[in-house]
């Protein structure tokens, strides 16, 4: 049994698109629509509850705005998350969300050890597009062989339908795999699939649970930058290199 592919989440996992990204985009297409909510980092981080963004402003609306009137908020939430998205998209392209540490750095590593890699995220696929080429290069969308997003599984995370999705995709078995998650609805999910998972915290995630994490970091961490180990197995690695995967794997899968 050896190592054979990594799994990666996108939000708040690759990059901090949540602060960055996607709360901006809200916050802009509210604006461009005449609505006058404002969502403050606070609430987004309450928010971040429910997975999808339709989802997050529906659940928005009932929870902290449930005097707004609308007879179409089905219809309202699509319009609003279109605009959204499209919004998102054209921040990506300026450049508005690098990388987290250590996550490129991890890409080109794995793929010189012939790991297979893949994605397995909630977030729109034209989101995922957008984060990847303008920070790696349109070219490093083929590195991923699996990219699952969005609405190709019925049930967002944290059901763990988009990882078994993924697993059938690339034909292989969760002991096959390590996955790397940011959030408890992520770890969730992945969990479902049996997937053992590497956690790297942000601002949103650092008080959540990640019951059966195989370790948890602050970040993958580089050669001049280690990571601080949160919870886990003491090591004498610094960084996430595929040699660590490979001691996390053998330890825990
Ligand atoms: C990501 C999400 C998404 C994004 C928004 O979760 O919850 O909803 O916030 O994306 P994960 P969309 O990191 O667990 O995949 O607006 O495109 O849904
Ligand atoms: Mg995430």
């Amino acid at each position: 049994m050896a190592l054979q592919a990594l799994i990666f989440d996108v939000d708040g996992t690759l990059a901090n698109t949540e602060r960055d990204g996607h709360l901006v985009a809200f916050n802009l297409a509210f604006e461009e629509m005449g609505l006058d909510w404002v969502w403050s980092n606070e609430l987004y981080h309450k928010l971040l509850d429910v997975t999808g963004g339709q989802l997050r402003i529906k659940y928005y609306l009932k929870e902290y705005n449930s005097e707004f009137q609308h007879d179409d908020i089905d219809g309202l939430a699509a319009s609003i998350h279109a605009l959204k998205t499209k919004i998102y998209v054209r921040l990506m392209d300026k450049g508005a969300v690098p990388l987290r540490p250590g996550v490129e750095r991890l890409f080109h590593e794995a793929r010189a050890a012939g790991l297979r890699m893949a994605i397995a995220t909630t977030t729109t696929p034209a989101n995922v597009d957008a984060l990847i080429a303008n920070t790696l290069g349109r070219e490093a969308l083929d590195w991923f062989e699996v990219i699952g997003a969005g609405n190709v599984v019925p049930k967002l995370k944290p059901a763990g339908d988009i990882y078994h999705w993924v697993l059938e995709k690339m034909n292989l078995e969760a002991k096959d795999c390590i996955a790397f998650e940011d959030s408890c609805n992520g770890i969730i999910s992945a969990a479902d699939a049996n997937l053992k998972t590497l956690i790297t915290i942000n601002e949103y995630t650092e008080s959540h649970q990640f019951d059966g994490a195989m370790v948890i970091l602050n970040n993958l961490g580089e050669p001049n930058k280690p990571f601080i180990l949160i919870e886990g197995d003491d090591t004498d690695a610094t960084y996430v290199t595929v040699d660590y995967l490979k001691e996390l794997y053998a330890k825990h899968c």
